[in-house]
């Protein structure tokens, strides 16, 4: 094994290839590549390398292979899972996308948009709005969270029940291996079975097996009325039974189907300084839905009203507040996307971000819950997210007594490791949505069979044999010969 370089010869090389304005390395620059932005992953690097293009980013590569330099890929750093920052050992380089955030066309013929992959999430929505159309997902973090992060992680979000995932809105991708060669395939393609689709190999990878760097997104129609309500339910079961009639009522106009429990919209009302809630009296279980269509706005509304009235009539629905305008919607969906900040900022919530089928949802927060609570009854049942996927965030959050330290030193372990098996039982996914990097890495050998595991590292060894991208993210160490 060859020993590494030392700084001045990678700074060197690297301003060679980047320019000098390319690259940061003093402490008080690098601090927020190598910190993720919940402040719970540190690493250190000695630089952070910005390409302005592809030829670049290949030409880093190649060099950084060459000379057994380990690569951290970032994109806008919102990684919830440590997936986005280096270790600390000090010894990667990140590389860091955002100079490449050029929109290089719209094709309102085609439908697509190419992009490079340092493009914000918001800046693509809004090129796509520009030019009449959708582009569809939709996070918290879209001002800072880039298409090529999202690519990496398959990103969700709350539109995933109408659009699918960030797999789903991709034709087209560009990708750099560790080696520094480049798979360019910039085609907005909606069909093509010309043998291995290699770009969903990219996609969710977490930037283990190659830097994205460009891409072909769908568009989509802008849809011509939205109609969104913030609904008390009777629980869980209801909100399910109220989904399936919503989508057969609507005829599939149902966009988004987010449930909210009291505590979590407690926690985000006392985070926008007492804001009052949509519903005058307070509720243990809420879902707020959002129909869009090419229809017109009024018979919009009324297939609303029928799905609340159908809703009311079975029991289903106990109270409504329908948005009358668009700070209506705007209010109540700012309430759904702060909860994750209030978390935040409160400290001590227990992450976990499962997903089980639809019909075993309501069933898996009841038990999850319960067992939860016979554990340390205070608990502040935070429980929020995508019902319609059937993901949750079941983030238990620490007593309001309790300092944050403490629960989470005494409950994250054992509290995941229940959420996670339960769901694991019902035939779910410990990770919905967030990704692995390094919070679930070692999780995966629990749930993962070992011949997924030995493929995936098969996959790993066959591109980055070196093992020097996103090195000790996504896969978990293993025995057997995969691995060796
Ligand atoms: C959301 O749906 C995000 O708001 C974040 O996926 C969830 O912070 C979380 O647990
Ligand atoms: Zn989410």
């Amino acid at each position: 094994m060859t020993s590494l370089p030392s700084q001045d010869v990678l700074l060197h090389a690297m301003q060679d290839i980047v320019g000098a304005n390319g690259c940061l390395v003093a402490d008080a620059d690098t601090e927020s590549f190598v910190t993720d932005y919940r402040r719970i992953y540190r690493g250190k690097s000695p630089l952070v390398v910005m390409p302005s293009s592809t030829e670049q980013v290949s030409r880093v590569m190649a060099w950084c292979y060459a000379h057994d330099v380990p690569v951290v890929p970032q994109g806008g750093n919102t990684s919830l899972m440590g997936g986005a920052v280096p270790d600390d050992s000090g010894t990667a380089v990140v590389v860091s996308l955002k100079k490449m955030n050029r929109v290089l066309d719209v094709d309102t013929v085609n439908d697509t948009m190419t992009v490079e992959a340092g493009v914000t999430l918001s800046a693509a929505r809004a090129t796509a709005d520009e030019n009449g159309r959708l582009f569809p997902l939709r996070i918290g973090s879209e001002g800072s969270c880039q298409i090529g992060g999202n690519l990496s992680t398959n990103a969700g979000g709350t539109a995933v029940l109408r659009y699918g995932n960030m797999r789903d809105l991709v034709l087209g991708i560009e990708v750099v291996l560790p080696d520094g060669r480049v798979f360019s395939s910039l085609k907005g393609l909606r069909k093509d079975n010309t043998g291995y689709d290699l770009k969903h190999l990219f996609v969710g990878a977490e930037g283990t097996l190659g830097i994205i760097t460009g891409a072909v997104l769908k568009l989509m129609p802008q849809p011509r009325a939205t109609a969104v309500a913030f609904v008390a339910v009777q629980s869980p079961a209801a909100a399910v039974q109220l989904l399936g009639q919503a989508r057969a009522l609507s005829g599939g106009a149902v966009t988004a189907f987010e449930l909210i429990s009291a505590p979590a919209l407690d926690l985000v009302l006392e985070y926008l300084g007492n804001a009052p809630s949509p519903l005058p009296a307070r509720h243990d279980w809420m879902v707020l839905i959002e129909l869009t269509s090419g229809a017109d706005e009024d018979s919009l509304n009324a297939t609303l009203m029928e799905i609340l009235e159908t809703g009311l009539g079975n029991g289903w629905v106990v109270d409504a507040a329908v948005a009358s305008s668009l700070a209506d919607i705007q209010q109540f969906w700012r309430i759904r996307e702060e909860i994750s900040d209030a978390q935040t900022r409160t400290g001590g919530s227990i992450k976990c971000d499962i997903s089980v089928p639809v019909s075993r949802i309501a069933q898996f927060i009841e038990k999850a819950s319960a067992d939860v609570l016979a554990l340390e009854p205070a608990t502040r049942m935070v429980i929020y997210g995508h019902m319609g996927d059937g993901n949750v965030h079941f983030n238990p959050l620490r007593p309001r007594d309790r300092d944050a330290k403490s629960f989470l030193a005494q409950w994250y372990k054992p509290v995941s490791d229940l959420v996670d098996g339960l769901a694991h039982a019902e035939n779910g996914s410990i990770s919905a949505e967030h990704g692995i990097g390094v919070a679930k890495r070692d999780d995966l050998r629990q749930y993962k069979s070992q011949v997924e595991l030995e493929l995936m590292w098969q996959v790993k060894r066959a591109l980055d044999p070196k093992n020097l991208l996103n090195p000790g993210r996504v896969l978990p160490q293993i025995d057997g010969a995969a691995a060796s």
